[in-house]
């Protein structure tokens, strides 16, 4: 990273205050030509910014006229889920997208801060940088760095801020926030015992970076697009139900019938932006209601929702959909073709209104999902509020009621999927290549996986100003002691084979502790990891550490790795982790029982061959957490339909799990594993 790309970094702090108070812990000042308002300095701050970035005055004719950039007011709530707020969102993103190099857009930028929405903004600059081939090394600072007010409460925040009121003015020292295993709920009721896995940082990272590279509605059509939709969300379900089994809760129901009250209610005590400005509640058992928000154009009913599901399905189960000619269009998958029907349902479903099929007959279920379950609690402004967090592609994930609307959409694709022909014997094996053995090992110990808690640090003042005071957040959070995949493979050919190492996890037993059959656990299985390697003739051992799983992102990097002062800072670190995208790795395993609890790990080997996608193979640019989120400017990796071999359901030969383990180049092992809580080392 060049120096006036790290500078472009600066405009990733303290998103809501004016360009004229320092950043880069006081530093640095942007300074505006024609600008005459003086620096904000904080009391805090000793001395002037050593670092000036000069903003000339532009003249572009863009930046006279925004678009609909200007329509989202300051300091609230900007949703991708919104049709408005995306048309917002393309016309801000091509203005930046004419820049060409750092320093340009870093003009730019600087030239439209403050006169368009802030969470916009980053949006916007994120997605360019993302984008441009000249930003290739940019590595994006913490999305929880930029906005701490999205995942630590305001009050704990403006505690912070009294503490700095009250301290000696010649103190240095940062602030700690401690902000440990207190989430938005008590444990009355049952459902707040997940909320350290749906209020956690990386995962709400996780989704925003995911949904920046696949925006709906920007014009990106990227390889598989539609059926990464379904894949990662599916995954994100099945990781979801993990941790709820773990906890004794039975699995998340899909939210079918809009005509009733949701059970759940949502309180996140988290604020939009430094102004305070709270995001919306929803109380328990409201009853969703048509959406009539006129401030911002956007209305659908209820009944428009369950319309287009039922298109849906009539689609689904007579093969095709309708163009918007009215051709009749297959949606099968076609291997031979390469036509992949799950890409058109899921463009139709989401919905991008450019890439559906018929957005004006098949509508945008899901969009409009998220959007009634936002505003459920104020579905016309009647009482002026704003969004529920459901609303927010950063944070959505933090609301119960997203996992009951994602297993609708699930439910959906899985329709889907068990329409497709079973994979047959012959597809599903690879002769000649046999699995002896297979399991896991944790410090010398074989088959028992630990979890517990441990905990993180971000700098809150990079995102808040708080006096120009360091403000360090210590976030507890999930994670687990590393491992690694053990495989004793024998290669009975007489060359090199190359294979697809496949690894999933599921848990064994279903909430009434039966063992699952086939297609119970079928959706549960969570891929772990996915990677090739060139078996030689004879035995293979192989060794897989968990950190290289091909659906983790390593670690969230902060402003202070990216400077080069945080522990993050390894240059293999940031090579890899500069996209940002991934699973977090501190949740690849679920949370398992303290008296441990029984999962299956699930081995599959393919001929690389079949696998193998020509021209993805040379650029491993921003190839972490692969198999979420493929590899920016190649082909999705694998040829196989995401899931495989789970995605369809089993060949009349093969009905049970212990049938696909009796194929030579699978095998199926049972692990443990035990949550520590505090004690994890
Ligand atoms: Cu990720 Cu609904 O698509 O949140």
């Amino acid at each position: 990273m060049n120096i006036e790309q790290q500078q472009l970094l600066y405009l990733f702090e303290l998103p809501q205050e004016p360009l004229n108070r320092p950043r880069g812990k006081g530093s640095v000042l942007f300074v505006l030509e024609n600008d005459d308002t003086p620096p904000l300095v904080t009391t805090r701050i000793a001395g002037s910014p050593s670092i000036k970035l000069q903003v000339p005055e532009r003249n572009d004719v863009a930046l006279q006229d925004l678009g609909t950039a200007t329509s989202i007011p300051i300091g609230s709530a900007f949703s991708f889920f919104l049709a408005s707020h995306r048309r917002a969102a393309k016309d801000l993103c091509d203005v930046f997208m004419k820049t060409s190099g750092a320093k340009d857009l870093m003009e730019v930028a600087a030239r439209v801060h403050g006169r368009v929405n802030e969470s916009l903004f980053i949006y916007a600059i994120s997605f360019v940088i993302l984008r441009k081939k000249e930003l290739q090394s940019v590595r994006l600072p913490s999305f929880v760095e930029v906005f701490p007010s999205r995942f630590v409460p305001q009050e704990t925040l403006a505690k912070a801020q009294i503490r700095i009121n009250r301290m000696d003015p010649n103190q240095r020292e940062p602030v700690i926030v401690e902000h440990g295993l207190e989430f938005s709920g008590t444990h009355l009721k049952p459902e707040h015992r997940l909320s350290y896995w749906r209020e956690d940082y990386g995962l709400s990272v996780h989704h925003w970076h995911w949904h920046l590279i696949y925006p709906v509605g920007m014009g990106v059509d990227r390889d598989r697009k539609g059926e990464l939709f379904y894949y990662m969300h599916q995954q994100l379900i099945a990781r979801y139900d993990l941790e709820r089994l773990s906890l004794g809760l039975p699995r998340v129901e899909k939210l079918d019938n809009w005509r009733v009250p949701i059970e759940d209610g949502y309180f996140p005590k988290l604020t939009i932006s430094n102004t305070g400005r709270a995001w919306g509640t929803r109380q328990d058992n409201t009853l969703p209601k048509d959406f009539r928000r006129r401030e911002i154009g956007e209305f659908v009913d209820i009944t428009d929702l369950e319309i287009w599901r039922s298109r849906l399905l009539d689609a689904i189960h007579q093969g095709f959909m309708v163009d918007r000619k009215g051709n009749k269009v297959p949606i099968r998958d076609d291997v031979t073709s390469g036509q992949r029907g799950i890409d058109i349902l899921a463009e139709a479903l989401e919905a991008d209104e450019d890439l559906s099929i018929n957005y004006p007959f098949y509508g945008s279920l899901h969009n409009f999902g998220h959007d009634i379950l936002a505003f459920s609690h104020d579905p016309d402004n009647a009482h002026k509020e704003e969004m529920g967090v459901i609303g927010d592609v950063g944070i959505s994930v933090k609301d119960p009621a997203f996992y009951r609307l994602h297993k609708l959409v699930d439910d959906l694709f899985q329709e889907y999927n068990v329409t497709q022909p079973p994979y047959s014997e012959e597809e599903l094996s690879l002769p000649g290549i046999t699995i002896e053995k297979a399991g896991v090992v944790r410090d010398n110990e074989a088959d028992v996986l630990h979890t517990g808690w441990r905990k993180r640090e971000f700098e809150a003042s990079r995102g808040i100003e708080f006096s120009g005071m360091p403000v360090i957040l210590r976030l507890t959070h999930i994670d687990h002691k590393p491992f690694d995949y053990r495989l004793q493979v024998n290669n009975n050919h007489r060359g090199t084979k190359v294979v697809t190492v496949r690894i999933f996890l599921a848990p064994k037993f279903n909430g009434q502790e039966q063992e699952m059959d086939f297609m119970e656990q079928r959706i549960l299985w969570c891929e772990m990891d996915k990677f090739t390697y060139d078996l030689k003739p004879g035995k293979n051992h192989i060794v897989r550490s968990s950190k290289e799983s091909s659906i983790t992102n390593l670690e969230e990097l902060t402003f202070g790795d990216i400077e080069g002062s945080g522990p993050g800072n390894s240059s293999e670190q940031l090579a890899i982790n500069f996209c940002g995208c991934g699973w977090p790795q501190h949740m690849l395993l679920p949370r398992g029982r303290p008296e441990g609890m029984v999962f299956q790990l699930f081995f599959m080997l393919t001929d690389y061959d079949q696998d193998k996608v020509l021209n993805s193979g040379q650029t491993r640019r921003c190839a972490n957490g692969v198999s979420f989120c493929g590899i920016q400017d190649a082909k999705y990796p694998d040829a196989r339909p995401m899931g495989f071999p789970f995605d369809r359901r089993p060949a009349p030969v093969l009905s049970e799990m212990s049938d696909y383990a009796r194929l030579g180049n699978t095998y199926l092992h049972d692990v443990t594993i035990k949550f520590l809580g505090e004690k994890l080392n």
